[in-house]
């Protein structure tokens, strides 16, 4: 059984995995340990991560990149209308109101969902793991933003079904980098004494997070997170493009906003120049060779410019800190550390407000970049029944209160978690009904969600009759916030009373209207009545009853199904391509080889017309790789390998001649 965390970034992924020897993060076959969140369609085959990534402004309408926050959104989510301008590829609204993406794929135009296209990528990391791994790759722990919603993580959870993977949990970024900060932390302060309070900072390319966490020895637990959904590193960098596309147009006389592929290239470069400048505090050049129209372009920045173009964005590192730190009831004398993580948590400038804020020197103990995916290798390693693992109980929290409506004469619903609730944590809910009913859950607070539909789901409770006398009947309904973080009304039964027991009807009767009751425990199991021994003990049966959930943006299970099969068939193609590709490669080697060979290490042993007749077929196999063979199965291009190789040169076998090769190369002389 494969151990895998998966860190699925707006621009970068990683991933960690477990090995005998502890975590590590794997590279990928450029050897590259950060896989680009960039997936490209083309005419015969998909690109995804690097190889996309270098399609980027080539192929720019086709590749697709930046699509993180599309999740669970409708085409008409203000969040999707405002990056949509901004995007080289196309959103098409789906016919269930969710954001499509359009690009042209196998040369027809296709609408693809995020689920499909994050599906896509994760099937990317799926293939790096297994060749690192060296073994199929099934269950895994992904990342998601702490502040994802219900709609935001169920999309995430469905491309990881889609990609063929065994989610066992979706964990919040700050908590995972938690985990990975406190599990090797030895002396970490025992149950009974005053937790160590640590705050973890991340801030990527899309957004900021920020979270205060309790660590005692063997467990964390999440005190409260807070976040800025739309401050990282792309704002720092869309600041860049701005500043030099107002002063090209001043330079040069040209429009960048008018051209997709010069506006990709100039965001490549600017990104490139901030980085720069967080080492590097003098005057920098931004050189682009044949910009636009021919033209080269240049430009300067330095450190204090960007610092003043940033300083809207600068402005808000400070909201979530101050919020972080008052929801936790802390003082800034009780947090320990501040550990900083998240690529844009390099800019100096970000780095000094977030230590002015507490009052202390930064912590930099983390890998920025690897933190989070080593984060969700370790909970994969400690849910899964193949690792041994150090003992590490998580506690996260629920980061928007939850409510939950039902409709009766006198009750209209209640809060059933409370913002920074304990979480995964389950509650048990009594109703007392007749009849099937439904209910609704929603965040409470619509204002401080970021996201516009505050619903849920809604959940019928199905099957529910009245007692034989013609009484209600008595409901259990479990609501959930489980290890994804998502919401569910998990489970219902009614209980019924047997036959010829002697419970009081009337005092039933009393409660009918008289709301619900809730019981609470992280493993949901209600108290055991009977364990207080007072009253006197009453025979019951309980039945479960089904439950119909229609949740807010949900796919479909048949649609979901689809996914994963037109996933699977586009793996074979990418694999039939792959394959097709790498036969023709190879005659194409084969042919240059034996070329530089026939005028280097073979001339003194082959005659005039055999060299001849070796240039000709060369220079037809060639010819034939541009016309005929330029697009044939791969048999073809290996029954013509095969036929190249059997030719005869110097009337010895390719074979005799690899040995006549080693000979040459060793020195050693050979008699004609
Ligand atoms: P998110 O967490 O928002 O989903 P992500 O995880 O893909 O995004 P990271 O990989 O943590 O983001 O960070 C990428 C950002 O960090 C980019 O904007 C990148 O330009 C920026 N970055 C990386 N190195 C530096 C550096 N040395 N100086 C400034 N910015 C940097
Ligand atoms: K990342
Ligand atoms: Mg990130």
């Amino acid at each position: 059984m494969s151990v895998v965390g998966i860190d699925v970034g707006y621009q970068n992924c990683y991933i960690g995995v477990a090995r005998s020897g502890g975590i590590e993060t794997i590279a990928n076959e450029y050897s590259d340990r950060c896989t680009p969140a960039c997936v490209s369609l083309a005419s015969k085959n998909r690109m995804i991560g690097n190889a996309a990534k270098s399609q980027m402004t080539t192929n720019f309408k086709n590749t697709v990149h930046g699509f993180k926050k599309f999740h669970g959104r409708a085409f008409d989510d203000p969040l999707v209308q405002v990056e949509k301008p901004k995007l080289p590829y196309s959103l098409h609204k789906l016919p269930n109101g969710n954001t499509g993406i359009k690009v042209r794929y196998l040369d027809e135009d296709k609408v693809f969902t995020v689920e499909q296209i994050t599906g896509m990528l994760l099937t990317k990391l799926k293939e790096t793991s297994e060749s690192a791994l060296k073994k199929p790759v099934v269950d895994c722990v992904v990342s998601v933003p702490s502040f994802f919603t219900d709609a935001e993580r169920r999309s995430v959870f469905d491309a990881t079904q889609i990609a063929g993977l065994n989610c066992l949990r979706l964990i919040n970024d700050t908590t995972a980098v938690a985990l990975a900060y406190g599990i090797y932390k030895q002396d970490l302060p025992t149950p009974e004494e005053r937790p160590r309070n640590v705050v973890f900072v991340d801030m990527g390319h899309s957004s900021f997070q920020v979270s205060i966490t309790a660590f005692n020895k063997g467990k964390l637990k999440v005190l409260a997170t807070a976040f800025d959904l739309y401050l990282g590193g792309r704002n720092m960098d869309e600041a860049l493009v701005d500043y030099f596309c107002e002063e090209f147009k001043n330079k040069y006389k040209i429009n960048v906003r008018e051209n997709p592929r010069a506006l990709l290239r100039l965001h490549q470069e600017c990104e490139k120049l901030k980085k720069l400048m967080s080492a590097n505090s003098s005057d920098l050049p931004l050189n682009i060779e044949c910009f636009m129209n021919d033209i080269d372009v240049s430009g300067r920045m330095n450190r204090g410019q960007f610092e003043d173009m940033s300083a809207q964005y600068l402005m808000r590192v400070e909201m979530p800190l101050k919020a972080v730190l008052e929801q936790s009831k802390l003082s800034r004398d009780d947090i320990y550390a501040v550990e900083i993580v998240g690529g844009a948590t390099r800019i100096p400038a970000v780095k000094e407000r977030i230590a002015k804020f507490f009052g202390k020197d930064i912590s930099t103990t983390l890998n920025a970049d690897e933190a989070v995916a080593r984060g969700c290798a370790l909970q994969c390693a400690i849910l899964s029944p193949a690792f041994k693992v150090r003992e590490f109980s998580i506690t996260d929290v629920v980061p928007f209160p939850i409510t939950l409506r039902w409709k009766t004469p006198t009750e209209d619903g209640c809060e059933v978690f409370s913002k920074n609730h304990a979480a995964p944590f389950s509650k048990v809910i009594t109703f007392h009904k007749k009849e099937p009913f439904d209910l609704e859950a929603f965040y409470s607070c619509p204002q401080e969600l970021p996201y516009p539909d505050h619903r849920i789901g809604c959940f019928s409770v199905q099957n529910v009759a009245p007692q034989p006398e013609g009484e209600s009947s008595k409901v259990k309904v479990k609501v959930r916030v489980n290890v994804h973080g998502i919401f569910s009304v998990s489970s219902a039964s009614l209980i019924e009373k047997q036959k010829g027991e002697g419970e009081d009807i009337r005092s039933l009767r009393s409660k009918v209207f008289s709301g619900f009751q809730i019981y609470e425990g992280a493993s949901g199991e209600k108290p055991d009545p009977a364990a207080g021994g007072s009253k006197p003990k009453v025979k019951v049966k309980s039945i479960e009853l089904p439950i119909m959930a229609n949740n807010l943006r949900q796919l479909d299970s048949d649609v979901l199904n689809d996914f994963v099969e037109y996933e699977h068939q586009m793996i074979i193609q990418d694999k039939l391509v792959k394959e097709q590709n790498d036969a023709k490669n190879a005659v194409e080697e084969y042919v240059y080889d034996l070329r530089d060979k026939l005028c280097g290490i073979y001339e003194k042993y082959i005659t005039e017309d055999d060299s001849n007749r070796l240039t000709l077929m060369l220079e037809d196999t060639e010819n034939w790789l541009y016309e005929d063979g330029e697009d044939q199965p791969k048999q073809v291009y290996e029954e013509k390998l095969d036929a190249l190789k059997d030719e005869r040169y110097l009337h010895l076998s390719a074979e005799e001649m690899s040995i006549v090769e080693r000979c040459v190369k060793e020195g050693m002389v050979w008699l004609n």
